[in-house]
């Protein structure tokens, strides 16, 4: 490996607004046995997991349904339906319309702001059937899938023909591509491809009253009107079930390349970052940063291989750059051009660079990255707030909920253990981490709405790609305008009348 030494928004009122996470009153229909009657009609036995009888599965069955990723949000449904075809979904839609009985669009259950499981006994409605890849045309890229295709499975697909998907997360093994549409998910590449507004072409989606929505095309241009497909992306399953997805992927890149920088100080970044561009161009594919903490979670919990002692020492942080172009000499070259640059400046910005010299070494350094999730909730129970920040201010920003949360007294090993940054700093996210011994009622009021306040003061977002779920519904306000959450009610009401598509979520 190489390495060398070297005007604010006006808040809105507090006094009014709920803190703790208590979910409106729903009022729907819980399923019955004659509504699990009715579903053995549209769908065989296998799709069917349910308490109730004549299915009667063992509750263990429905938890990995109820309970989401981290562990925090748990669900009471007593039935979950795996339909196979979009004609299966319309039909449960339809009845469940009908029966005033209120659904959860399921994917991969990986979201993690709440909004993939019930707040009570809503039915869920899991796609995790639905895998088949519908087309794909080599000569524009264009692959047209069921949206339960899991994203890595579709990276594999992709592969022998030379392209990859615009989009890549740390939970590709398991997040599908309906659940990616549905949450506008950000990740990894975003920096290169832009978000999903952009990359997908088009959607088939399952309305409330059960109507097929077709506008799944193939197209890369259409302006008729109106562009319904941009309302389901990031919907987060409230306006219907997304059942067939078309997206533009993107040629694969002939070389990549990656090199962990190790940076004395944080004030670094951002003169890096300028650098860093202005000197690779079009090859740069990510900038991530990742705080000391982070870093040391991630090696701690087995994310990728440690770096060198020499490599760490004196690093208040890190950045992990990655290439992606069309020759592998250019890029090295240009790439080898920074590194050299940046370790002989009078005044360097970087203490070290590491930089991968094998396609293993290149999955090492990226663990490091992805696993700090996956770390964080192998050391404690993670408060996650996802936030779109001006960049200069991420450390700021961890620093000052670190300060609060001691001046509460609550920054111990039996409270919260860490507070940690990480994220994409290429597109001014920022994963601010709150890692604690437990879920607790008191250090959730001590950090909202105290965080939420401070992405506001900073003209921020509260979630910048997870989305608003269940956990921040009360917090809209701090990034949406009045006028924006009156209009987003009216659409909502306007495609769900009935409200059974994922109550409780995105809005209250
Ligand atoms: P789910 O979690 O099942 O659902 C998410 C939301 O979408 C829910 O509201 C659900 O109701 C709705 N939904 C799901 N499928 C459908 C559908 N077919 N139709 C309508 N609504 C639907 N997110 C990022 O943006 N960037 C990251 O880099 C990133 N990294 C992650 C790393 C890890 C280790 C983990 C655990 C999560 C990460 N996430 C990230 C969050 C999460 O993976 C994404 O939000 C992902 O897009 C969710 O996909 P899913 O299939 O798991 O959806
Ligand atoms: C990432 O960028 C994901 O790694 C997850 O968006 C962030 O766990 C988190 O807070
Ligand atoms: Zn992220």
């Amino acid at each position: 490996m190489f390495a060398t030494r070297c005007a604010v928004r006006r808040l809105p009122q507090r006094a009014a607004r709920r803190w703790a996470h208590t979910p409106a009153t729903l009022k729907f229909n819980s399923v019955t046995e004659q509504d699990i009657a009715h579903f053995q009609k549209i769908l065989p036995a296998a799709s069917i997991i349910s308490t109730l009888s004549p299915v009667s599965s063992p509750a263990s069955e429905l938890s990995i349904f109820n309970d989401d990723w981290m562990n925090k949000y748990h669900g009471k449904s007593t039935t979950v339906l795996r339909p196979k075809s979009t004609k299966e979904v319309s039909e449960i839609v339809k009845y469940c319309n009908e029966r005033g009985i209120a659904i959860v669009p399921q994917g991969g259950n990986t979201g993690l702001v709440g909004g993939s499981v019930p707040l009570k006994d809503e039915l869920i409605l899991s796609l995790g059937n639905m895998t088949k890849i519908r087309s794909f045309d080599p000569v524009s890229g264009i692959i047209v899938a069921d949206a339960g295709c899991i994203l890595e499975a579709m990276s594999e697909y992709l592969a022998p023909h030379d392209y990859i998907m615009p989009l890549d997360l740390g939970a590709k093994g398991s997040c599908q591509i309906g659940g990616n549409v549905s949450t506008n998910a950000g990740g990894l590449r975003l920096l290169r491809y832009g978000n999903l507004h952009g990359s997908v072409l088009g959607l088939e989606v399952v309305l409330p009253d059960g109507t097929v929505l077709d506008q799944l095309s193939t197209l890369r241009k259409d302006n008729t009107g109106y562009d319904l497909k941009q309302l389901f992306i990031g919907a987060e399953g409230t306006l219907g079930i997304v059942t067939g997805v078309s997206i533009l992927a993107a040629p694969a890149p002939q070389a990549s390349s990656n090199v962990m920088l190790a940076l004395p100080k944080y004030d670094n970044v951002l003169p890096l970052f300028r650098e860093v561009k202005r000197q690779l161009s079009e090859i740069l594919s990510a900038f991530e940063f990742i705080d000391r903490k982070s870093y040391e979670l991630a090696v701690k919990h087995g994310q990728g291989r440690a770096l060198n002692d020499e490599d760490v020492e004196g690093a208040e942080c890190f950045v992990l750059v990655e290439t992606s172009g069309g020759k592998r000499e250019h890029d090295e070259e240009k790439l080898n051009g920074l590194l050299e640059s940046l370790l002989e400046a009078d005044e360097p910005l970087i203490n070290t660079g590491v930089l991968s010299q094998s396609p293993a070494q290149f999955s090492q350094l990226w663990a490091i990255r992805e696993g700090i999730t996956e770390a964080v909730s192998k050391e404690g129970k993670a408060y996650k707030y996802d936030i779109s920040i001006p960049v200069a201010s991420f450390k700021e920003v961890v620093d000052k909920t670190r300060d609060h949360l001691k001046s509460k007294g609550l920054l111990h090993d039996d409270a919260v253990k860490h507070v940690v940054g990480y994220g994409h700093v290429g597109d001014g996210n920022l994963h601010l981490n709150v890692v604690a011994a437990a879920y607790t009622p008191e250090i959730e009021a001590a950090l909202e709405p105290f965080v939420y306040e401070l992405v506001a003061s900073y003209k921020g977002s509260i979630s910048a790609e997870h989305g608003i779920g269940a956990m921040k519904t009360h917090a809209l306000q701090y990034s949406k305008s009045t006028t924006s959450i009156d209009l987003m009610k009216k659409i909502k009401a306007l495609f769900d009348p009935k409200g059974i598509m994922n109550p409780g979520k995105v809005l209250e």
